[in-house]
């Protein structure tokens, strides 16, 4: 008997990452768990900030920045103007209602519970019916490799010189010491999964620090369930951020073949938008299934048509 498979495992950072995550969790709810990045955290005025952790959370609690993507909406920014008293660093701006975030994370960490344990905490406080697992509870940090062959921590390259330097490489401080968070292991390890999807996030340094934790690639190949991605690039384009600039910097087409390849024998499907059609053929040469659609989310029904693009796109392998 063919047992109802009905768990979905996703795999997001940033800001694009989390629009799909929410549409896959107003179709999946509790059958989804969502891993995230977060090679982003640091440490920044004695508070642990989680920023890809916090993008998935306040967009699936409803209550993120609209404009921004990340941070909340409604927002005021009394604490910043303190800190600029004092000369303190505000390039990285903490919002009054966001500190408490932070604040509420740090205690918590202190107390020595670990980071699944704070974002399952923090998730129950918001109401959110799907998972969010961090890829691990170990720090990893990553840094952008400069051409001068010096590194600069994530959001120093992100925020603080906004993208600006170029790029020739990454590394993830501490993922060769880190390990797969406990609820993560458990999904990898669950035969019931129907799916993994690769949300459209940036693949350099949102995907790769959660694929680079020892033995998740492996577990993503020898998994019976599909692995589909949703193309971050469209026409040539990031939707957001830096992802076709550090394609350029790396020397790399800014194509969504150039991410398939990227990826290679990891997927068993990819998904592209109806503007780059021409490249179909060119990626299903690599032994990937490809579906063409619109992958641009406006509006949250389509994060939810995607998501549902998505779930249906999985339906060619089950059996
Ligand atoms: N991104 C910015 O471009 N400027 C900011 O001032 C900023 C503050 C910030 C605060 C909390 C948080 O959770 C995220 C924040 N981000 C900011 C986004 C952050 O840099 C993320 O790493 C990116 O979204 C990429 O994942």
């Amino acid at each position: 008997m063919n047992v109802t498979k009905s768990n979905y495992l996703a795999l997001s950072g940033g800001v694009g990452g989390a629009k799909l995550a929410l549409g896959l969790s107003q179709l999946l709810q509790q059958r989804l768990a969502i891993v995230t990045n977060t090679g982003d955290d640091f440490l920044h005025l004695g508070l642990k900030i989680c920023p890809d952790l916090d993008t998935v959370m306040y967009t699936l609690a409803g209550i993120s920045n609209p404009k921004l993507g990340w941070g909340l909406e409604n927002e005021s920014w009394n604490c910043m103007s303190g800190l600029k008293r004092y000369q303190q660093a505000t390039w990285f701006q903490l919002g009054d209602q966001d500190l408490a975030t932070h604040i509420v994370r740090t205690d918590l960490l202190n107390q020595g519970l670990s980071l699944s344990e704070v974002t399952a905490q923090l998730c129950a406080n918001l109401n959110i019916q799907s998972r969010i697992i961090p890829m691990s509870d170990d720090p990893v940090a990553t840094q952008v490799k400069l051409s001068d062959g010096s590194y600069l921590a994530f959001q120093n390259y992100f925020v603080e010189q906004q993208c600006q330097p170029q790029v020739c490489g990454f590394k993830f401080d501490g993922i060769n010491q880190a390990n797969v968070s406990p609820a993560f292991h458990a999904c990898l390890d669950q035969p019931q999964l129907s799916a993994i999807i690769i949300c459209p996030s940036n693949p350099f340094v949102s995907v790769d620090p959660i694929l680079s934790l020892a033995g998740v690639s492996q577990s993503l190949r020898d998994h019976p369930a599909p692995v589909i991605a949703v193309s971050p690039i469209v026409g040539g384009m990031a939707i957001k951020g830096p992802t076709a600039k550090m394609m350029a910097e790396l020397n790399m087409p800014q194509s969504a073949l150039a991410i398939a390849q990227h990826y290679g024998d990891l997927l068993d499907g990819f998904i592209i938008d109806q503007q780059d059609k021409a490249l179909q053929e060119d990626i299903e040469a690599l032994g990937i299934e490809v579906l063409t659609t619109n992958t641009l989310m406006k509006d949250l029904n389509d994060k939810i048509d995607l998501a549902k693009t998505c779930l249906d796109f999985a339906k060619r392998w089950s059996y």
